[in-house]
């Protein structure tokens, strides 16, 4: 595979920007090789500047679950772009686009847009500790939810103590305010309420963990924390950032029916352009600026062209319902990879949920932080690179998740299937 192109750009591209890039996973350092630089996105393929094309299973870690490039969403930022860029202002698009996400999740009766997952999740932990009065979060092991510094906390050395800081930079007494639990075990969060149950503001939790490759959650898992926040009175929030409008036309807890207290979301509702929100009962977001007293905000918030995508890409979903289609195409790929997985008595487990899947380089079962650490980066590394070379762009992490969106084809999946064959037979 020509590369050259993009060897030359990452040179240069690390002249002005740490580490080449403006996402770390983005630079392809645990797959032991330099970032490929992408040209162009259309359907279900990316395109890259040496002209390499690929089938395309990151989907921008998630928003384009129509695709790249999808004809109404094109068409829908190019009217709003016509008409300007940004207002700063009020503008008709805001209230489009918060109504679908209302329309889709019973629990968000009000939504504040903004324009990251990290902005709706450090947003929706602020108000969380105003509505309380309380200051401490339960956040886990394995769960992500952006970079603010809340969350940039692993387990403590006991685990229950709270947390220790993942980044320089964080101050020690924000890990206090910070306890890290085990992800699908109830007890471990038990504990913690009955240490500090009164300090805790909310228990911020991926409802299907996204972050660590896919971990479902277990039976009984999201109710128990639904009870226990209730009990303390402590807020849930579900971080659906990853999982809303994903799984279904709304989320998780449309599927299980779950009702948290806030929500956050991202990637899908923008369509591909910048932009977050939080949301959930009425009572708890008027408490947002300028009606109440918890300040956020945000100079591109609610901004038009990325209102256009975001409106585009819900409408289309809610008219074409792509999702049990979406659905069996992936469980088509997955079984495939079983078989695969079985001939070749591999140490691997696959874990699903809807059109979002991860291969794993470790014996089953993989349920939580601990388990999927017992996976073989090196591994994972080698099958990326030969599935790159043969066409089929992975996540450049073993701890991330592969998407398939609505325009995935037949051929895709078959062609994914027979590279994967030779690769896995060669690992
Ligand atoms: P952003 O700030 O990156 O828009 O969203 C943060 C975030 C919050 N919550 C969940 C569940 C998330 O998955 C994310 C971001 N996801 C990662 C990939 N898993 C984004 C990719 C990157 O960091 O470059």
């Amino acid at each position: 595979m020509e590369t050259k192109q993009s060897e030359r750009l990452f040179i240069e591209a690390q002249k002005y920007m740490p580490g080449g890039v403006n996402s770390p996973v983005r630079a392809f350092k645990s797959v032991g090789m330099h970032p490929l630089m992408i040209a162009k996105g259309m359907g279900s393929k990316l395109y890259d500047v040496d002209g390499n094309e690929f089938i395309d299973y990151v989907c921008s870690w998630g928003p384009l679950i129509l695709g790249h490039s999808h004809p109404e969403i094109v068409e829908a930022i190019c009217a709003a772009v016509a008409s300007g860029t940004s207002f700063g202002a009020c503008s008709p698009g805001e209230i489009q686009l918060s109504k679908l996400i209302c329309e889709a999740f019973p629990s968000i009766e009000q939504v504040r847009l903004v324009n990251s997952g990290t902005e709706a999740a450090m947003s929706a932990v602020r108000l969380a500790r105003a509505f309380t009065g309380r200051d401490k979060i339960i956040k886990f092991e394995g769960c992500y939810h952006g970079h603010a510094d809340s969350f940039l906390i692993k387990a403590g050395s006991g685990l229950l103590t709270t947390g220790v800081p993942t980044s320089s930079g964080v101050p020690r007494s924000f890990t206090n305010q910070t306890v890290v639990c085990k992800y699908n075990d109830l007890e471990s969060v038990k504990k913690a309420f009955m240490l500090m149950g009164p300090d805790i503001a909310a228990v911020i939790v991926e409802p299907v963990a996204a972050n660590m490759g896919l971990v479902n959650p277990k039976p009984g898992f999201l109710q128990g924390l639904r009870d226990i926040t209730r009990l303390y009175g402590s807020l849930l929030i579900f971080d659906e950032i990853i999982t809303g409008f994903r799984v279904c036309y709304g989320g998780v807890q449309t599927q299980l029916d779950i009702d948290p207290d806030l929500t956050t979301l991202g990637k899908i509702i923008g369509g591909g352009l910048p932009v977050g929100a939080y949301g959930g009962k009425k009572n708890i977001m008027e408490r947002i600026a300028p009606q109440g007293d918890v300040y956020q905000a945000g100079t591109l918030s609610g901004n038009p062209i990325a209102m256009a995508a975001g409106a585009a890409t819900l409408n289309v979903l809610k008219e074409l319902d792509p999702y049990p289609g979406i659905e069996e195409l992936t469980n088509q790929l997955t079984a495939g990879i079983r078989s695969i997985i079985d001939t070749y008595e591999l140490e691997c487990s696959l874990n699903q949920c809807g059109s979002m899947f991860s291969l794993f380089f470790a014996a089953p079962p993989l349920n939580d932080y601990e388990s999927v650490l017992r996976c073989d980066t090196d591994k994972y590394a080698n099958y990326f690179r030969q599935m790159l070379q043969a066409g089929v762009y992975l996540p450049p992490s073993q701890f991330e998740v592969c998407f398939v969106s609505a325009v995935h084809s037949q051929q895709d999946i078959a062609k994914t299937l027979e590279w994967l064959d030779i690769c896995l037979n060669n690992i």
